[in-house]
């Protein structure tokens, strides 16, 4: 691990940009989102949510997440959907108790889990992209500014991101609110400005951020294949991203609460009105 420190790609460019590595990194405990938080959250655009997993939870979770993909090694950068419904190590993860009071915090009792992306980065690959989350068929930024909370993305880390070049996620802290985009020249850098924030974080480690936040994945110099597992939360009314419907057998297995989540409503086609009843949260 540590040779990935020091033979890191653009080692040389980042510390020309950020010599002395300052990280202000807005760190938050797992539970009920705090007032520091909520503020912490609106001035970044994330919060990180160390120790969400144990290890033995990271495990099982990582193995789900490899069967997911076909318990082969990755060919490329790639993302699947809807893991939650085959696998129950991923399921526990859309309302875990670290993480979905902090997503109640900031969205208020309504809201669904709009997709659930389980990405595997290749051993020693490099996927360098900025972007902000959204709809490529009709972009985020179209719908108005400061752009709107429609995914708040919840990422567990399921192998290690404490070391640089390990397939880590970088942002840029406040550019939700920028209303000019990342220049285009930097989008395929890795170190693209000297404000750019490097996650170095253990596994088991969440990472809650806002659809808005420019973002890349750092190049992973790891001789094995990273895993993060996504939860995408959105307003009721905004269509499902990682299937069109969900699995009947899964919906009729599961909990009230991870129903109410994944969007099963009495009137489907009316969640923006009367439809969509308040999560059945226990307090
Ligand atoms: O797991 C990752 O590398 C992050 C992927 C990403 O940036 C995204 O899905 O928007």
């Amino acid at each position: 691990m540590m040779d990935a420190v020091k033979t890191g790609l653009d080692d040389a460019a980042g510390s020309a940009m950020n010599p002395q590595h300052l990280e202000l990194t807005p760190l938050a405990q797992p539970g009920p989102l705090t007032e520091m938080e909520r503020f912490m959250f609106e001035c970044w655009g994330y919060l990180l949510v160390p120790d969400v997993l144990s290890q033995a939870e990271c495990d099982e979770t990582l193995e789900a997440a490899k069967r997911v993909h076909g318990s082969q090694p990755a060919e490329k950068f790639k993302q699947l959907g809807r893991g939650f419904e085959t696998e129950p190590a991923i399921e526990r993860l859309m309302d875990h108790p670290a993480v979905l009071p902090k997503v109640r915090g900031i969205y208020g009792d309504r809201f669904v889990l709009q997709a659930a992306w389980c990405t595997v980065m290749p051993a020693n690959s490099e996927h360098s992209s900025w972007h902000q989350d959204g709809s490529s068929a009709y972009d985020y930024k179209d719908v108005s500014y400061p752009l709107p909370l429609l995914q708040l993305r919840a990422s567990y880390a399921l192998t290690d991101q404490s070391e640089l070049n390990t397939g880590n996620m970088i942002m840029i802290p406040g550019s939700h609110r920028s209303p000019v985009p990342l220049p285009k020249a930097a989008r395929k850098q890795v170190y693209a400005s000297p404000i750019q924030h490097i996650l170095r974080v253990k596994r088991g480690s969440v990472l809650l951020f806002h659809n808005g936040v420019w973002h890349s994945p750092m190049p992973s110099l790891l001789p094995y294949d990273r895993y993060n597992m996504h939860f995408i939360y959105s307003p009721p009314w905004v269509r499902l991203a990682d299937r069109q419907a969900t699995d009947p057998a899964w919906l009729a297995r599961t909990t009230p609460l991870r129903r109410a989540l994944a969007g099963d409503f009495a009137r489907p086609d009316a969640p923006f009105g009367g439809g969509m009843p308040v999560i059945p949260f226990e307090d």
